[in-house]
């Protein structure tokens, strides 16, 4: 049996896809057109999978359920897990004992990728980490991709880059644990908070896997770290160093440690040649970003750091400021992150779908002066509440709580400010019979979204769409 590095995913190779959601289908068109013989598995009945089932059979793909599980590892060289089918998956520990290989699908982008990679993970801000850093590559006149937990499988932006492109990779810690050989020339770490504790035992499962970003990096490769965040500073300044490539850091909170800092109201550098008067150079002003908030300033930091590192000219950073700087004031917002949908009689709604933490309501709701009212809860991924109902509790003058999670979060809320909701027209209709000019209704959930809707996306449309709603009852009154 070959090994788990030994399979180059070559026509005639053997592949068995787990999972048939967006990764899964991607990684069947892509190794099929390379000449692979590929069968699919998932764990959902058949009669469930028409759709994904009609577009295997045309690419001449069978989908197989548990019954054919045992056959189809005879005759499998590699198995390609879909984020989502965690390792203890019964499926997949039936694949290892027979001695099947089970790689994730970014593993498998790579295998076949030409163009060098860059890769991004954290707890949040990674999607907009990535869609910056590709927007700044392209500025500068290269060419860049942008493909994985983003939304559009990696495998699929891998099988189409050249090798004169870069891809920019969105790496989640699902998709990292079945990693063995990716290799990001540049990895770049934005955070570490609670997250997916419903998947992962501790922190220090869910840590280590984000950690395995650099896993593969050598001495010639490039690690950008967040010098605000203590668990990745660990990385560079613990009892070993854990980093095996040269590294670059960015500081929101001003270190003067980084190379990348926030200070007086600016996003500097540190002057790398004699040439360059004064310590710091000036890149652009906090304000000049249309992405708000002290975690974006972060992300636009990052995202800078890793331009600028893939552009490397000689030693200096700085050689390409101009066009990233071009390139951080016209970047806006992405969709369902902090993305104001409507101004209707003043008040402002915020879509903030993708705010899937606790953590990551705290960033939100730091963003505004003006009384916000909250919009929150979804299922919980066994995070802890307390934090971000103590900034709600502060920063917002009204929550409307929705989802699995409703009631949990309202036993830390004072009763008179909480309003619960059985739908999202529900939930903006109240919020905005109680928003008066000047004050912004935000959904930013801290939750996931799939015991209401299919995705954080959808939920994030959901809300505009009841937003709308309300325009229209206020034009035909
Ligand atoms: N399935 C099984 N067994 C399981 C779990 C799932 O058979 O135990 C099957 C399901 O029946 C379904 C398929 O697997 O048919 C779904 O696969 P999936 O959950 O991996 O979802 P995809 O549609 O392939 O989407 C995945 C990522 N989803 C997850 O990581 C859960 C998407 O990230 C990513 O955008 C997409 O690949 C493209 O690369 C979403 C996400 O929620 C945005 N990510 C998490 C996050 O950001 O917090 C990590």
């Amino acid at each position: 049996m070959p090994n788990d590095d030994a399979v180059k995913l070559a026509a005639g190779d053997r592949a068995l896809i787990i999972g048939v959601g967006r990764s899964g289908m991607a990684t069947a068109a892509v190794l099929r057109d390379r000449g692979l013989t590929v069968t699919a598995y998932d764990d959902q009945p058949r009669e469930r999978l028409r759709a994904q089932h009609a577009v295997l059979a045309e690419l001449g793909v069978e989908l197989t359920d548990g019954s054919g599980l045992a056959s189809a590892a005879k005759s499998t060289d590699v198995a390609v897990l879909s984020p989502g089918v965690p390792l203890n998956n019964p499926a997949v520990l039936e694949l290892r004992r027979a001695g099947i290989p089970v790689i994730s699908e970014i593993e498998a982008a790579y295998r076949i990728a030409q163009a060098p990679l860059i890769a991004v993970t954290g707890t949040k801000g990674k999607s907009t980490t990535t869609a910056l850093i590709g927007h700044l590559l392209r500025r500068a006149g290269a060419k860049a991709r942008t493909g994985g937990n983003i939304g559009n499988p990696l495998i699929r932006e891998a099988a189409a880059a050249g090798r004169d492109e870069w891809l920019v990779a969105e790496v989640s810690s699902f998709q990292l644990e079945g990693i063995n050989a990716f290799r990001p020339r540049i990895g770049v770490l934005l955070n570490i908070s609670p997250d997916h504790l419903d998947r992962y035992p501790s922190m220090d499962e869910y840590r280590e896997a984000k950690f395995r970003i650099f896993a593969n990096q050598g001495s010639d490769d490039w690690f950008v770290g967040n010098e605000d965040d203590p668990s990745v500073v660990e990385l560079r300044d613990g009892p070993q160093r854990r980093i095996p490539s040269g590294d670059a850091w960015f500081s929101v909170l001003g270190s003067e440690r980084a190379d990348v800092l926030r200070k007086g109201g600016w996003i500097v550098r540190r002057a790398r040649s004699v040439r360059e008067a004064g310590p710091f150079v000036p890149l652009i002003a906090v304000a000049d970003l249309q992405i708000k908030g002290m975690h974006n300033v972060a992300n636009a930091m990052a995202a800078y750091l890793a331009a600028s590192l893939a552009l490397l000219r000689g030693t200096e950073i700085g050689t390409s400021d101009d066009a990233f700087i071009d390139g951080l004031r016209t970047f806006a917002p992405l969709p369902h992150r902090l993305q104001t949908v409507a101004d209707h009689g003043g008040v402002r709604f915020v879509d903030d779908s993708k705010a899937s933490t606790p953590d990551a309501v705290l960033k939100a709701l730091a963003v505004y002066d003006s009384p916000v009212i909250l919009i929150a809860g979804g299922r919980s991924k066994r995070t802890d509440f307390s934090v971000m109902a103590k900034a709600a509790r502060t920063r917002a003058k009204m929550v409307v709580l929705i989802g699995e999670s409703a009631r949990e979060l309202g036993a830390l809320l004072p009763a008179a400010r909480v309003r619960y909701a059985q739908s999202m027209e529900e939930a903006v209709a109240t919020a905005a019979a109680q928003a008066r000019r000047g004050d912004v209704v935000l959904l930013s959930p801290g939750c996931a979204s799939f015991d209401m809707f299919e995705s954080a996306e959808a939920r994030g449309d959901a809300f505009a769409a009841a937003v709308r709603g309300l325009n229209e009852t206020a034009n035909a009154t």
